[in-house]
């Protein structure tokens, strides 16, 4: 017989994580049935042949099993470590759609994912794959990064998939800016959500697995995002000829402003200093407000072609929808993108 029992597990970054698994006669395996069967399996250092997103044949993900329903050790001599830290991604990346934006699931209709930890070898990446509808970690190389399953990572590789099943921004020029900057936005609401006291929530986007020779404290940084060297801070005519990964930095420091409010501030013990594009002062509105904001723009009002201009027009929209014409919201909404000079 099969059926849902609760264990634990020692993860890598998030310290012990209560985990819902499937008790399968005498073993346990990684998969929650309480969350559409989402499931962790090993990749065994293999990669996929994949090109131009036809993929000829694909690195395994054999579920990861137990004995006694404890996962890990917290270190990563033990390979369902990473699991466990996958899982709970999942779990939180899940429960954060559900019980926040009542989204059942990636796709909303209430199917899990899967995920598949030690791909590659020293593979410095992580990534959502529509066509498997499963998410892939690598372990990082241990200089630059470490294995890339930090919550964050989690929350912002899964919510690519919810971006493609609504708005499906093209991933390239100002709506691939924004594709990003969904994916950063609400990676970091997975963080805040989960209230993690070994990861708790910040506004700096992979601080858990970069290493000493990455050279910076995170990979992105939201209050000010051009403190990676390569982000826009504010809208340009030409912000849409940057990676993906840079022309982000316009919807992020919107979202911290919009979240946080401009200047010097210390939030979790981490300080920020957020300047503004046109000198004004910006007065924040909290994280909370603003997960809900983007989520309903995403999902009501942006298109696959949205650029800066639309995402202020959708935003507006989903503060009038929320919070009222008049109210702060929607005021603070305005003031924040004309502070990264859109509109
Ligand atoms: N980690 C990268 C990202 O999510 C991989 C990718 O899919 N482009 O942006
Ligand atoms: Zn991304
Ligand atoms: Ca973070």
């Amino acid at each position: 017989s099969v059926e849902t029992a609760t264990g634990d597990g020692s993860s890598l970054y998030s310290g012990t994580v209560a985990l819902e698994t499937t008790a399968s006669g005498s073993t346990y395996q990684l998969k929650d049935p309480t969350r559409g069967n989402t499931y962790t399996g090993d990749a065994a250092n293999k990669t996929d042949l994949c090109i131009f997103g036809i993929c000829f044949s694909r690195a395994p993900a054999t579920l990861f099993t137990d004995t006694d329903n404890h996962w890990g050790t917290g270190t990563s001599s033990d390979r369902s470590s990473a699991a466990v830290d996958a899982q709970y991604g999942t779990n939180e990346t899940w429960d954060y759609y559900k019980n926040v934006h009542g989204r059942n699931g990636i796709a909303g209709d209430g199917k899990g994912s899967y995920n598949r930890v030690h791909y590659g070898k020293n593979y410095n990446n992580a990534f959502w794959d529509d066509s498997c509808f499963c998410m892939t970690y690598g372990d990082g190389d241990g200089s630059t990064f470490g294995p890339l399953v930090a919550l964050d990572v989690a929350g912002h590789e899964m919510s690519h998939g919810v971006t493609s099943k609504t708005a499906a921004l093209t991933y390239s020029g100002e709506s691939g800016g924004l594709n990003e900057a969904t994916s950063d936005i609400f990676g970091t609401m997975v963080e805040w959500y989960a209230d993690n006291a070994s990861d708790p929530g910040d506004y700096l986007i992979g601080e858990e697995i970069v290493r000493s020779g990455f050279g910076k404290p995170a990979l992105r940084f939201m209050d000010k995002p051009s403190k990676d060297g390569n982000s826009a801070d504010c809208w340009s005519g030409s912000v849409g000829n940057l990676d993906v990964h840079y022309s982000s930095g316009v919807a992020n420091h919107f979202a911290y402003l919009l979240s946080e409010g401009s200047g010097a501030k210390t939030v979790n013990g981490v300080a920020y200093d957020s300047p503004t594009c046109n000198g004004a002062t910006v007065t924040g509105i909290g994280h909370d407000k603003v997960g809900r904001i983007w989520y309903r723009a995403l999902t009501v009002y942006m298109t696959s072609s949205t650029n800066y201009a639309g995402a202020r027009t959708a935003t507006l929209n989903a503060a009038k929808d929320l919070y009222g014409a008049g109210s702060t919201e929607y005021a603070a909404v305005a003031a924040a993108w004309s502070a990264v000079s859109v509109g």
